[in-house]
C-alpha cells in the first residue's frame, strides 16, 4: 500500500480527502494544527513555511498532496509565507528527499478573470483573480519547473469548491463533490506516466465553464453533477455585485483596499504626532 502525504489535512479539502481515501493508502496527515488521525492514519504537526519541516514530513513517502496554505484571499505576509516560501519548501524537501511523484491543489482562482460566458480548458494562460490566485500560479510554475528541470511528475488539480452539496449559484458551475475529488486524486497519485498535467477539480457539472478533456483523457469519470441541486440554489440565490457576476472568480476579482503593514495605526504615536 502507497504511503501518501498530505499537507494541509485540517482543511475542509484535508479532511474530505481523508475521509475518501481511508483503507485505499497509508495517510500521512500532516498540518500547523493539531489533528487526531483516525485508525491506520499519523499525523505529523509541522510548519512548511520552515525547510526543517517539510523535510521532515516528506521523508519517505510515495506521493505528496500539498494542500497546506493559505487557502483564501488575505494579506500578502500571510500568503507569502504559507503559499510561496512553503510551496517552494514542499517541492524542494520533495526533490531533496527522492519523492517524484506530488499533486497540487491548485485553484479556479488561477484563472478566476476568465468570464463566465467563456469556457476554458487546461491550456490557457493563467488569469489569477487575486493574490491568492497569483500564490497558485506560482504553484503551477514551480510544479512545470520541477518536472521539467528534476524530472518530478506533477499533477496539477485546478480545483473548483469542495462541498457536500453546490452552496450557490456560482459554486453550481464549480462544484467538486468529495467521492469525485477523491477520484481525480486517485488518478493523480497511481496512473502511471505522469509528466506535468493540468486538470480541472470539478464534477460532471452541466452548468461547468471547464473543458476538462484533459481530466477525461487520464481516466476521470466524475459521478455526480450540480445540476439537481439547481432549483434549490437558486430558490435562495440573492443579487450580487455585478462585477463579479461577470468573471468565474466571483467576488475574488473585486478589487479591495490593501492594508498597508508599514503605514502608522490609527492610534499609534507616531500617527498622533503629526
Ligand atoms: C478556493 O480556491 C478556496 O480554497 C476555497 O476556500 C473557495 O473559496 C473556493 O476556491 C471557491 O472559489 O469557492
Amino acid at each position: 500500500m502507497k504511503t501518501i502525504l498530505i499537507t494541509g489535512a485540517t482543511g475542509d479539502v484535508g479532511t474530505h480527502l481523508a475521509r475518501e481515501l481511508a483503507g485505499k493508502y497509508k495517510l500521512r496527515l500532516s498540518d500547523k494544527r493539531p489533528l487526531k488521525p483516525a485508525k491506520g492514519q499519523t499525523f505529523v504537526k509541522a510548519d512548511i513555511s520552515k525547510m526543517a519541516d517539510a523535510l521532515r514530513i516528506t521523508k519517505g513517502v510515495d506521493a505528496i498532496v500539498h494542500l497546506g496554505g493559505y487557502s483564501v484571499e488575505g494579506p500578502w505576509q500571510s500568503i507569502l509565507q504559507a503559499n510561496i516560501i512553503g510551496c517552494y519548501n514542499v517541492f524542494e524537501a520533495a526533490r531533496r528527499n527522492g519523492v517524484k511523484r506530488i499533486l497540487f491543489p491548485t485553484s479556479n482562482h488561477a484563472v478566476g478573470f476568465y468570464r463566465r460566458d467563456h469556457t476554458i480548458d487546461h491550456r490557457v494562460y493563467p488569469k489569477p483573480d487575486s493574490r491568492y490566485g497569483v500564490s497558485k500560479v506560482f504553484g503551477e510554475a514551480l510544479g512545470s519547473l520541477y518536472a521539467d528541470k528534476y524530472g518530478m511528475e506533477v499533477f496539477m488539480i485546478r480545483i473548483g469548491n469542495v462541498n457536500p452539496v453546490p452552496i450557490d449559484k456560482r459554486r453550481l458551475s464549480i462544484w467538486f463533490s468529495p467521492r469525485d475529488l477523491a477520484q481525480l486524486v486517485s488518478i493523480g497519485i497511481d496512473r502511471p506516466g505522469i509528466k506535468f498535467e493540468i486538470v480541472y477539480g470539478v464534477s460532471g457539472n452541466k452548468r461547468s465553464w471547464y473543458d476538462n478533456s484533459n481530466a477525461e483523457r487520464l481516466g476521470y469519470r466524475p459521478q455526480d453533477d450540480s445540476e439537481p441541486h439547481a432549483p434549490e440554489v437558486l430558490a435562495k440565490e440573492k443579487p450580487g455585485d455585478p462585477t463579479a457576476e461577470l468573471y468565474q472568480g466571483g467576488i475574488f476579482v473585486v478589487a479591495e483596499e490593501v492594508p498597508n503593514p508599514a503605514a502608522p495605526r490609527k492610534n499609534s504615536p507616531a500617527r498622533k504626532k503629526k
